[in-house]
Formats: C-alpha cells, structure tokens, sequence
C-alpha cells in the first residue's frame, strides 16, 4: 500500500482541489502527463449534503467543505461532475500515464446541516442518522454511550477514544467495527478501483481505529488489470495530523500505508520564514533526523487544502501558501529536490483572504462558479497560467521543472551537501542533477561542486530549455565539476536547479 504506482519515472502528485472531472481529463492530457507529473488527487467524487446558509453562520453558501459530509457513495453527482465523467477523466488520464486517487472520506456522513436531499438526490436527516442512499440508519453510527462526552463531540484531543468514538466538528460518526458498515465502505471502494482509480486519500483517519481500516484496506480489490500489473495493490495514504504532543501518533497507521507528514510543512514553513531562529543550513537532514516517520511512511506537501486557509493544523504564520509565491518556490524547489517522502503539489482556486486575529474570514469560499453555484471550467493562458480563479501551482514554471528535476534524479542519493552557516544551502543528487537555494540578505557567489559532468546547463528556474537555448541562466561546469554559483538575494526566485536533461 506504500507504493504510489506511478508510471515509470514519475515521482509526485498535484492534488486539483474542487476541479471538475472534465478539466482534470483534460489537464491530464495537456499538462499532467506531457510535464511528468504521476497523478492526481481528486475532491470527494461521493454524492454529499449541500450546505447554505447554515444558523451558525449565515454567509455561508455552498463552502468547498460541504463535500467533507458524504451523503451516499453515489459518484451521480458532485460540483465536479458524475459518473460518467468521472470514468471518462479515470480513463484519459491512465491512457498518458497519469493516476487518480481519491479523497475517501468514510468516518462520518454529513453534520446536522437541516434534513433534505444531497447533491445527487438522495434522502438523509442527520438527526435521525438516516442516511437511503447508503442506506445507514441509526444503528449504523457511534452514538453517546460509545462516545461519552457530553456534546458528543470530540472535546479533547489527548483523549484516542474520544478521536476515534466521537463526532468531528459534529459529523455524524460511523461505527467502523461493523461489518455492514465496512462492507459498504469497501464496496464504495471497490467500486472505484474497478473503474481504475490507483488508490486513495483517506480523510480524517486518525478518527477511525487502526485495526478498523485494516479490515477494509485487505477487502479492497487488486487494481484494474486494464492499466496496472495483475496483483497490484491501491496506494494507500492516511490524512493524521500529528505534530506531536496529542494522543494520536501517525506511527499507529504507518504499517498500513502511507501518512501524511504534518510536520514536513510546517518545519519547513518556519526555516524558510526563518521563524525562531531556524536556518536552511538545518535541513542537511530533513526527515527521520527531524523526527519524521520513516521516508518510505510519508506523503509531504508544503500546505493542503485545509492550512492554506487556517483549518487543520499549522497556523497561517507559518504555513506557506500560493499568496507568499517567492517563499512557496523556495520550499516547493527545496521539498521536490530534497529525496525525502513522496511529494503532493497543491493546486488551489483563488479567494479573498481575509485575515482577522490570525484567521481567515473567507476560509469557507467554495470554488470559482457562476450565479446557480455550478463550478467554473480552468482556462487555460498560452503562458501556461490559469484563469477563471484557478491558481494552478503546479502549472509554475519553478515547480513544473522541479517535478521533472525529481524525476529525472530519481534515486540517486543527497551528494556535495554545502551551506554558508546560515540560510544559503546547495546540494547534488549524485551526478544528474544540482540545486542552490539562497535564503540570506546578501548574495551567493561561491565555487561549489555540482557532482555534473562538464558542459553548459539551463538554470530551470530562471528559464527554459528550447532545443539548443536557454530562456533563463545558463550554468557553466568545469572538467572537475565545478561552477561559479551566483544567486542574488534580490532575484525573483533566489533559487537555481540544473539537471542532466537541461544540458545544453
Ligand atoms: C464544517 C464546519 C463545522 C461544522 C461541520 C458540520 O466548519 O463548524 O460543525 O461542518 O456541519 C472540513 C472542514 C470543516 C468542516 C468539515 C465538514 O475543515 O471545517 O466542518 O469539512 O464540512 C481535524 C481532523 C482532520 C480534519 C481537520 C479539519 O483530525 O481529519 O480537523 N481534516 C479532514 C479534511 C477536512 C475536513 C475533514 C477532515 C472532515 O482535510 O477538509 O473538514 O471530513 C488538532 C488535531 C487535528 C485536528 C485539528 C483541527 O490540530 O491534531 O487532528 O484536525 O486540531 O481540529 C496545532 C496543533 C495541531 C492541532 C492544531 C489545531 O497546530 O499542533 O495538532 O493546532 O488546533
């Protein structure tokens, strides 16, 4: 479950948050797959409850976390499309190369949000924990006697009981202990790994028993022969948030399949804001030397859907987001060249933040969409830019080439590891490829080791490689595999990576 079972030689994922199916099949097409990238994380593909103006906050309308409370395990439909697009995006983007892998949210079925009908028609009252597109009923839930707080709610995270047998932020919790409801969790799944997804996403697992997911993850079905391997298993990656100093520890579900790795982020937000006293030269051994799990455990990303906008753990002072561009290219360039983890690109749609006391105010706005709320199509600008509200982070040229860098590195190790002291660092991985960061207020010139054989390389950052030319930089590197690095503290990006196929 710890392979991601990217095609060969692709080595990160772009999560497309709130993209509809049809973009995706697209994007996979025109970009994914031409620039490199191993796949995609998709929002929840479920049918889930629509949520408007609810009492304890009315501007609330249709927010992008409405497809966090699953309705049914119908894919007819979401805002990003039905069925049948769905299996038409699994299928474009297999046939170049690309996998998808969902967002399964299987602890909990929708919040008290009103009964009525979901995004794809079917009934639920969440009072009376009656859920006809499954169906659930009220024996399907974990209700206060397994729970034991007085809201039933989780109250207090040092509690694993409560984490696991109480609702989150008041979602009707499921009882993963019975087989009927893992055997509808597992047919959903099943269901999506027969059409052809390569695995999945699973929120908020930390809320549910390890020995629980166990019993579903071995029911799940190979993955569909018409694009993998006979007997190849899902990739498997668990949403725990663990920074330490709560009851819940990402080492409970590691031997299940992979977890993400809160503390990658935020580690790696503080040293590039160079938060209390945090330096570049630190990240010599970024990973197990800071406490991480195990490289092979962990799934890393600068921020996520939930921190970019204050929810989940890490906090907006330290998180850093497509709304601080220079340092997000500084950390994405350091996270895709460093080899630790498997990397996931976050692809975001714009909103108006609005930090107030340290939160955002706008943390609920829902994707870019027209007056009946359907979602808004990516356009996509000759200059590989988004419009429309998408952000497109991983259309960037500093992070598209970066993608490309770790893939054409592949495993070679961490070589002619050189810091100043402070925040300049620079790095090889073994002969294919070179990458300097310069954090200080002052420039970088030094004579440094590029472990590359001699020749003239295309700085990826500054430019592109077109035939025989270079848009950006060109790096020079001597016989001995040396070069003159430059990189000025006021350059757009202070960053520059050369590779093998950047060779001019
Ligand atoms: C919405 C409304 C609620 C309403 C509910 C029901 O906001 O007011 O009651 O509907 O009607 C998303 C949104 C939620 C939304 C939900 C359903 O974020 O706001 O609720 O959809 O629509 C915990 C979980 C983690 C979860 C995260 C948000 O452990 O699994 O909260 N993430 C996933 C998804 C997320 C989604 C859900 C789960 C639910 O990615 O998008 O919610 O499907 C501590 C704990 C963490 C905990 C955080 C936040 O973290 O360790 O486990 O995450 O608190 O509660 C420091 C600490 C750090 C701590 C952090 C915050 O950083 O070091 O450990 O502070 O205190």
């Amino acid at each position: 479950y710890h392979d991601p079972k990217t095609a060969d030689g692709r080595s990160s994922i772009a999560h497309l948050f709130e993209w509809r199916w049809a973009d995706i099949a697209e994007e996979c097409e025109v970009f994914l797959g031409p620039y490199g990238y191993g796949g995609v994380q998709v929002s929840p593909p479920n049918e889930n409850g629509i949520v408007w103006a609810p009492d304890w906050k009315l501007e609330v309308k249709r927010p992008w976390f409405e497809r966090y409370q699953p309705v049914s395990y119908k894919l007819n439909y979401t805002r990003s499309g039905g069925e049948n697009e769905f299996r038409d995006m699994v299928k474009r983007c297999n046939d170049v190369g690309v996998r998808i892998y969902v967002d399964a949210v299987i602890n909990h079925m929708t919040g008290n949000i009103g009964a009525g009908h979901g995004t794809g028609g079917s009934y639920f009252d969440p009072i009376a924990l009656k859920y006809d597109g499954v169906p659930y009923s009220d024996w399907d839930f974990n209700t206060n006697d397994k729970c034991g707080t007085p809201s039933g709610n989780i109250e207090n995270y040092d509690d694993s009981y409560q984490v696991r047998n109480c609702r989150l932020s008041g979602l009707n919790d499921l009882d993963l202990g019975k087989d009927y409801v893992r055997g509808k969790i597992i047919e959903y799944l099943n269901h999506l790994i027969d059409i052809g997804v390569a695995g999945f996403r699973v929120d908020a697992a930390k809320h549910m028993w390890p020995v629980d997911l166990k019993a579903v993850f071995e029911n799940l079905h190979d993955l569909s022969t018409k694009w993998f391997k006979p007997g190849t298993r899902p990739f498997i990656f668990m949403e725990v948030i663990d920074l330490g100093g709560q009851a819940i520890s990402v080492r409970e579900y590691n031997h299940l399949g992979r977890v993400t790795e809160f503390r990658y982020g935020y580690k790696l937000g503080n040293v590039i804001r160079k938060n209390g006293g945090e330096q570049m030269q630190y990240l010599r051994n970024f990973g197990q030397g800071w406490g991480f799990v195990h490289e092979y455990d962990a799934l890393v990303f600068i921020d996520n859907h939930d921190n970019q906008r204050g929810h989940g753990a890490g906090g907006l002072d330290v998180i850093l987001t497509h709304f601080e561009s220079r340092m997000y290219k500084m950390a994405t360039a350091f996270m895709l060249a460093w080899p630790y983890g498997f990397p996931r690109i976050m692809s975001s749609y714009n909103w108006p933040r609005h930090i107030e006391w340290g939160k955002d105010k706008n943390d609920w706005v829902g994707p870019p969409h027209d007056d009946d709320y359907k979602t808004l199509p990516v356009i996509r600008n000759s200059d590989l830019t988004c419009g429309n509200g998408w952000v497109c982070e991983h259309r960037w040229r500093q992070i598209y080439h970066m993608v490309k860098f770790r893939n054409v590195v592949g495993a070679h190790q961490v070589e002619n590891w050189w810091d100043n002291g402070g925040n300049q660092i620079a790095f090889s991985r073994g002969n294919r490829g070179f990458v300097a960061i310069n954090n200080e207020n002052f420039p970088l010139n030094k004579r440094l080791q590029t472990g590359l054989e001699a020749g003239s390389y295309c700085d990826v950052i500054s430019g592109n490689k077109k035939d025989d030319t270079c848009t950006g930089h060109v790096i020079e590197v001597d016989e001995l595999g040396y070069s003159q690095i430059f990189i000025d503290n006021k350059w757009e990006d202070p960053v520059l990576a050369i590779h093998l196929e950047a060779k001019l």
